[in-house]
């Protein structure tokens, strides 16, 4: 019997129970709410139970500021090890050459992108918010928009698709020294080979924040942004089924300007707990069972899509090639803010979102974004976004009706049950 063989952690939750009932009782309702709701927002998923055990245990006291062998703290012979394994797993998933996995999130992730690259004042060219980018993306509210001159770019006003031909454009013109690819609610493929050509007549810099679809981009299933990128950042906690938390990608050539620029440019000590986590998702990803689960994210998302369409929902750009897509609800007359309350009320969780060239504030909106991570995760299939589909519409197209809300709620509770969330902790 080894040393750590003979060691009990598993009984912690017990134990919370006993010392602060108050917090413990309110995880256990947080689990009841996600085990009994159809949560469809494209950005949330379920992790393992291998990744909420790596996220609370002891590896969250340990303090490490630096990087695996160079610590400027002792202790850290098992952090360490940790790190390697997560840097090394993230490196053999998407191809890297170098991987920083410290950030604590997807926002820090570009932070570290722009300030390695980037002074203030530079100008920057991403996808404007409203059109599917991120606040992070240069939007004037945070820092991204207050450090940098931003020049943002749009999906095209007839397809809602990006138009490479009218960003070539905008790029020779604007000239920005970083072009940030990827968003936060943008349905389609990216095409990395032209965005690396464009960007190539400027010498200017391509950084794709993946996070939306890691998973997507992990499994295959989507094309990988590393060898055309300069740096590729994203969260763990999306379509890749991790630990809250982001990660940086990069060449060797920059690796030591993005390890400087995370720590100490922008972070102190890394979360190390998060770090285990991430080392764990890491490994689930390079699974046969996780290709297949991104492959029928995608296959859900397409068929949620087609079956609101079928009921006359209308979706923007007309489909979807990856894990979301957004309703534009201009044609049944009601706002996101309207639409994402009476599905809630049915059990039904998506959230307000903007559309394409959107008249509505971001607080009302005319749309909704619709995901099916979550779903996947629990098991379900094309046949149960079938069923969602005609709940949706039940509920969107009997708005006040209160009967059907609480209809379609039952109908709801008992999908639900029919796909339990972590049935293990059941007793
Ligand atoms: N908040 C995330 C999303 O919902 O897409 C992005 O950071």
């Amino acid at each position: 019997m080894t040393e750590s063989s003979k060691l009990n952690i598993s009984d912690d939750f017990e134990y919370l129970k006993k010392t602060d009932p108050d917090v413990a009782e309110a995880i256990l309702l947080e689990l009841l709410r996600q085990d009994s709701q159809l949560e469809m927002i494209a950005s949330e998923n379920f992790a393992s139970r291998a990744v909420l055990a790596a996220l609370a245990n002891v590896m969250q006291n340990k303090y490490a500021e630096g990087y695996p062998g160079k610590r400027y703290y002792g202790g850290c012979s098992e952090v360490d090890k940790v790190e390697e394994m997560a840097r090394e797993r993230a490196m053999s998933l998407f191809s890297a050459e170098h991987a920083n996995v410290q950030p604590h999130s997807g926002t820090q992730a570009n932070m570290t992108a722009y300030m390695a690259f980037l002074s203030p004042g530079d100008k920057i060219m991403g996808m404007s918010l409203s059109h599917g980018g991120h606040l992070s993306h240069g939007h004037p509210v945070n820092f991204s928009g207050k450090l940098f001159e931003v020049v943002h770019y749009t999906v095209d006003p007839d397809t809602k698709m990006l138009n490479y031909d009218t960003i070539e454009e905008q790029v020779l013109k604007e000239k920005p020294k970083m072009f940030v690819a990827g968003a936060s609610a943008y349905p389609r493929f990216w095409d990395f080979k032209r965005l690396r050509a464009i960007c190539d007549q400027v010498g200017c810099f391509l950084m794709m924040d993946m996070a939306h679809v890691a998973g997507l981009i992990a499994a295959g299933v989507h094309d990988n942004p590393t060898p055309f990128a300069d740096i590729v950042t994203s969260t763990t906690h999306k379509t890749l089924r991790g630990p809250r938390g982001g990660f940086v990608l990069c060449r060797e050539e920059f690796r030591d300007q993005i390890d400087k620029t995370n720590f100490p440019g922008t972070q102190g000590g890394p979360f190390m707990h998060a770090i285990a986590a991430k080392a764990v998702c890491f490994k689930e990803a390079m699974t046969e069972e996780f290709k297949a689960y991104q492959k029928q994210v995608v296959a859900n998302a397409q068929q949620l899509a087609k079956s609101l369409v079928e009921r006359g929902f209308d979706i923007v750009s007309g489909g979807t090639d990856n894990h979301l897509f957004l309703v534009d609800l201009t044609n049944k007359g009601m706002s996101g803010k309207k639409a994402e309350r009476a599905l809630e009320k049915a059990g039904i969780t998506v959230n307000k979102n903007t559309v394409p060239f959107d008249q509505k504030s971001p607080f009302v909106t005319s749309g909704i974004r619709v995901g099916t991570p979550a779903l996947t995760t629990r098991g379900m299939k094309e046949s149960e976004m079938e069923k969602i589909a005609d709940m949706m519409s039940r509920v969107l197209d009997n708005l006040g009706d209160d009967e059907m809300g609480k209809k379609v709620k039952k109908e709801t509770k008992a999908l639900c049950e029919a796909f339990p969330l972590y049935p293990e902790y059941k007793r």
